[in-house]
């Protein structure tokens, strides 16, 4: 069981590694944190910026309100001593998601460590804040839950409300 858990890690750590480098190159060319609104660059529109408190094993909200075509920006900050993930999908992704957590986990994965980075999922190292970007559409039922094993069923997931 734990030399499974290291090798997923390492496996995991060389992609967080390559993304966290690049989060210190963007945080390093722009990081104004809460009072970036004077600029309208690349960003169309304001972007919310939301963190999230990653814990063993839950995330410091349940419930996370959110408007049809807002664009977020999560930042997902682990405070805990374990990997966590922060997956954004309707209930069939994040199923679909941890049996491919799952199957990184058994060895049955052949070096889809990237695919597993893909835009709706980041993996947060402990200690680490990571941001996740996504634009809410309309009349979408989404979840946010960390697929990492046993970490979802033991209620680290959460779910988007919709205002109208
Ligand atoms: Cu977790």
């Amino acid at each position: 069981m734990n030399s499974k858990i290291y090798r997923y890690n390492a496996l995991l750590g060389a992609a967080v590694a390559s993304l966290l480098s690049f989060e210190a190159a963007l945080a390093g060319a722009g990081h104004t944190a809460g009072s970036h609104h004077t600029t309208a660059t690349s960003d169309a529109d304001a972007i919310r910026t939301i963190e999230v408190i990653a814990r063993d094993n839950e995330f410091s909200t349940d419930e996370i309100q959110v408007s049809p075509g807002e664009t977020v920006r999560f930042l997902i900050r682990n405070e805990g001593e374990l990997d966590h993930d922060f997956t954004i999908g309707d209930a069939d992704t994040q199923t679909a998601h941890r049996a491919e957590m799952q199957a990184m986990m058994s060895g049955a994965s052949d070096g889809h460590a990237h695919k597993h980075q893909a835009q709706n999922a980041v993996m947060v190292a402990p200690g680490e804040t990571t941001e996740l970007v996504w634009t809410f559409g309309e009349g979408e039922s989404l979840e946010f839950g960390c697929n990492i094993p046993g970490h979802f069923e033991s209620g680290m997931r959460g779910k988007f409300e919709l205002q109208s």
